[in-house]
């Protein structure tokens, strides 16, 4: 525990990333704009797509442009230490080379590359630490998940121990073996899941990776450390070990329509704010159609990180 406290307290900066079959679509459905957190968008909330609906829209999804260097590369450039990217989000599409369920990247998109390999390895070769964010509760696409459908396609009822056995819980042994070292694993939005479930995944991972840490919102105060809520900013010091989260624009997962992007100092005021009283900070990006970070979160990213590399940590 020591050690990945190590890791967490030293590397106050991270580049979360949102990225999946949400980003293809960028808030749009049947030619109609759905305004807020993009990889919402399937949610009755917003869109309200059916399941079936929403798995065919894998055959579009080809980001042909996404270079796992140049994200990497980026987030060295910013100043940051490690990266955080979606392996999947509440919409149950894995967006790595996934056996325990077809609904991934690798085996239904035209892309048909796993990013998260490539990713890993870039991370790994310019020294940047590497985790995976895993939506472990809600799964809307997955009979049994939370928000999914409740009976399977041949109408048999499917449960919530169903959905755990037969992807969470193999999808989490993936992410966590596959990959090489990873620095942590970032569950997310536990709601109303039964604590032996919570506490079956953290044991996984800290099995799989020791040196791994697991966030607060896997649920129970199960996790290694406390992540404030989304965007917000702590207003005053915080004891423990805890993160903050935002993004640069408004949307975690590519919106088209969302330019309404964070200036250098606000980055910077963001991250001060955070590592200031006693956090780390995590700031999104949403990669867009074409797999590419866009240009002005890129810009305000880089010259953030011209500010920081001016002065030396003490
Ligand atoms: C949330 C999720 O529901 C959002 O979609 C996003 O992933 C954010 C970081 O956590 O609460």
């Amino acid at each position: 525990a020591t050690r990945r406290a190590a890791f967490f307290d030293e590397a106050n900066y991270a580049m979360f990333i949102h990225w999946g079959l949400f980003s293809q679509l960028a808030n749009e459905w049947q030619g109609k704009t759905y305004y807020g957190i993009g990889e919402w968008l399937m949610n009755e909330n917003m869109a309200g797509i059916p399941v079936e609906e929403y798995k065919k829209a894998v055959r579009g999804f080809n980001p042909k442009d996404f270079d796992a260097y140049a994200i990497a590369r980026l987030a060295k450039d910013a100043g940051m230490k490690y990266i955080v990217i979606t392996s999947k989000h509440h919409d149950g599409f894995a967006m790595y080379d996934s056996k325990a369920c077809d609904f991934n990247v690798v085996q239904q998109t035209p892309f048909g590359r796993d990013p998260m390999k490539e990713l890993s390895k870039a991370c790994r070769e310019l020294g940047l630490g590497f985790g995976f964010y895993y939506s472990h509760n809600q799964d809307w696409t997955y009979p049994g998940g939370n928000g999914g459908p409740a009976k399977d396609a041949a109408g048999n009822p499917k449960t919530f121990d169903d959905y755990f056995k037969e992807k969470c819980l193999p999808q989490v042994e993936e992410i966590t073996r596959n990959y090489g070292d990873i620095a942590l694993v970032w569950f997310d939005t536990p709601g109303g899941m039964p604590e032996k479930y919570a506490k079956q995944l953290v044991e996984t991972v800290h099995r799989n990776q020791p040196g791994a840490l697991v966030s607060g919102r896997v649920g129970y105060n199960l996790g290694d450390y406390q992540t404030l809520g989304d965007m917000e900013t702590p207003l005053e010091n915080i004891s423990g070990l805890w993160e903050g989260i935002d993004v640069t624009n408004d949307s975690w997962g590519y919106a088209w329509y969302d330019e309404n992007w964070k200036a250098p100092a606000q980055v910077l005021s963001g991250l001060i704010a955070t590592v200031a009283r006693g956090g780390t900070f995590m700031l999104n990006v949403g990669p867009d159609r074409s797999g590419v970070v866009p240009a002005p979160a890129q810009q305000s990213l880089r010259s953030a990180g011209k500010w920081i590399a001016k002065y030396p940590k003490v």
